[in-house]
């Protein structure tokens, strides 16, 4: 019989960063084990160059971690004896190795279907299963449910301000720095045409890529998106790089130009670093205290550092809290009772709607979409079409490189559909054709009109703005932050409000989802 020696220590695709909690006391006779496993790969079919990026970043790290001395297990998808499943894999380690481990340690997975699955692991291997806090966030999930219990309304504006005030991130003493929590309103200018966007510099690519892209090519070729071309770093210092990158060439503009959209432009100022952050190759409070530097030492100006930070410290440690806070119930939750299928140029971009176009044909080629194409394009359109929850959550987790559920959920189901009843949003994020013609270029390049309010030319976005609102009247009339526009409806004709219905539902029948 072998002696009892050591731990197994678990880690997972998203888990990937040397500081993680399940490996803070390894020690000699401890294993490390990576897998690649279908289980993952395929619960939702991940976008190709998410699964392309994550398995690349999986074997880099796991190198990474042999030339500093750990003792590592990394089994690749397509390896003999491969189980496709996470627990497959401790299992089969475990009847291999003996009796050689005498525990299994673990960070707590980001989705709740995982941590559900891992609670019963303990009793079916055997063996103790430790599974330990992700201490990867600024704020702890213990520290979020103290600043949650007992409010009316979790409203992130006060919970980035509590944030702001621990981690002294932008502040002047006990005040804001530049005597303002928030810069918003400085952060919603359109693109000039003349405005330089910075170019990306590309990473080459290596033998780990070359290898993880013919897998992915092979083993997932009806998987949406396309592996190429790949402008993503897979490594750490790559990462780093890409922030760097952003820092120095793109945050300067990012506050003015947060908010604009513009054709054929997938990443404008925008950092791209989500995935980075997702899967554990930076670290949030390194970069919200690298890009206040950059203002401190007058490189950038402060409505975009403030910008920026509010979306790190504020919105991503906020929609983190608010997940584990919730589940599983808020993943169930239908408020405006929306039912209707997902249309098709979703996955096929086949649709006249140059805004829409845009957006799902960047989502495809780069398995990004900034945060105003995922909101006010995809998911304005989703919420104003009236489109099951289920569906639109799904097509957001597997088209993003960045998602993972803890975050994509709160963002779609609460942000931009509105189905948690306004535990996220005060109200919907609903707009017509004129916002999207505000903060972009696509309306020059459209087959409908934005200035159209009816009729077969006229702009989707416009009728379906209003139908959203006549048929959702029983259940947002009461809402303070609508009643502009329910004061407009109820002073509009019969005829107009016909017209509308009548628009909406020949378009809904066009594009198959009545
Ligand atoms: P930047 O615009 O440069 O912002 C900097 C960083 O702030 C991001 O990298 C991200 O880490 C963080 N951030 C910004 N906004 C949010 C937000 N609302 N919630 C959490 N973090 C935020 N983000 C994901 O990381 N994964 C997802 O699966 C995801 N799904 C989304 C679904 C919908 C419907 C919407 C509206 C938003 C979603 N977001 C998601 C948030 C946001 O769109 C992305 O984080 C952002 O577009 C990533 O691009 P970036 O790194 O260039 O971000
Ligand atoms: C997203 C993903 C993919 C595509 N593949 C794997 C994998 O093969 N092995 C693994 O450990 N993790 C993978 N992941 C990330 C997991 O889905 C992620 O850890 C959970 O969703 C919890 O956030
Ligand atoms: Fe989008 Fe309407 Fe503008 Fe066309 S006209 S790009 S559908 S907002």
């Amino acid at each position: 019989m072998s002696p009892t020696t050591g731990s197994l220590r678990l880690i997972l695709g998203d888990q990937l960063s040397k500081s993680i909690s399940s490996l803070s006391d390894y020690a000699d006779g401890d294993l490390v084990l990576i897998a690649e496993v279908d289980q993952e790969a395929s619960y939702v079919r991940h976008h190709k160059k998410k699964i392309a990026f994550l398995f690349s970043v999986m074997r880099h790290f796991a190198v990474s971690l042999t030339d500093r001395g750990y003792t590592v297990r990394y089994v690749k998808l397509d390896d003999p004896g491969n189980t496709g499943l996470l627990y497959g894999e401790v299992e089969r380690l475990l009847q291999e190795s003996g009796e050689t481990f005498d525990k299994v340690i673990i960070t707590s997975p980001g989705e709740w279907r995982l941590l559900d699955d891992m609670r019963h692991w303990s009793e079916r291997l055997g063996l103790p299963v430790h599974i330990r806090p992700d201490d990867r966030f600024i704020c702890s999930l213990a520290r979020f449910n103290d600043w949650a219990a007992g409010r009316k309304r979790l409203t992130m504006e006060y919970f980035y301000r509590e944030m702001r005030r621990e981690t002294g991130l932008l502040m002047e003493g006990d005040k804001p720095a530049g005597g303002q929590w928030n810069f918003d309103k400085d952060n919603r200018k359109r693109l000039p045409a003349t405005v330089e966007i910075p170019k990306r510099p590309r990473h080459p690519s290596d033998e780990i890529f070359t290898e993880v892209s013919q897998l992915v090519s092979e083993r997932f070729s009806d998987h949406f998106g396309e592996i190429e071309p790949f402008p993503y770093g897979v490594t750490s210092d790559q990462a780093h790089a890409d922030l760097g990158f952003f820092l120095e060439h793109c945050l300067p503009q990012f506050g003015d130009f947060q908010d604009a959209m513009a054709r054929g432009e997938a990443f404008l100022f925008h950092s791209v670093i989500s995935l980075y952050l997702n899967c554990g190759l930076l670290d949030p409070l390194e970069v919200c205290r690298r890009a206040e530097t950059q203002w401190r030492e007058s490189r950038a100006p402060l409505n975009a550092v403030e910008g920026f930070v509010r979306q790190i410290l504020g919105w991503r440690e906020y929609v983190r809290g608010l997940y584990w806070l919730k589940m599983p119930d808020y993943a169930e939750m239908n408020y405006l009772d929306a039912a209707r299928p997902l249309p098709s140029f979703y996955w096929n971009g086949e649709t006249q709607m140059a805004c829409v176009r845009d957006a799902v044909e960047t989502t495809r080629k780069h398995a990004y979409a900034h945060h105003i194409q995922r909101l006010m394009i995809t998911g304005n359109f989703a919420l104003l079409a009236g489109i099951d929850p289920k569906a639109v959550e799904e097509w957001y987790l597997l088209v993003y490189a960045d998602a993972y559920e803890w975050v994509e959920l709160p963002n779609t189901h609460g942000m931009a559909l509105f189905a948690d009843g306004g535990m996220m949003a005060t109200k919907p994020y609903a707009a017509s054709g004129a916002y999207i013609n505000r903060m972009s270029d696509y309306c020059g390049y459209c087959r409908y009109s934005v200035s159209q309010k009816n009729g077969s030319k006229a702009c989707p976005f416009n009728y379906l703005y209003w139908n959203f609102l006549i048929e959702n009247e029983d259940k947002l009339k009461g809402n303070q932050r609508l009643s502009m526009p329910y004061r407009n409806l109820a002073k509009m004709s019969d005829e107009k409000k016909v017209a509308i219905r009548e628009d909406s539902r020949r378009f809904f029948k066009e594009i198959g989802i009545v």
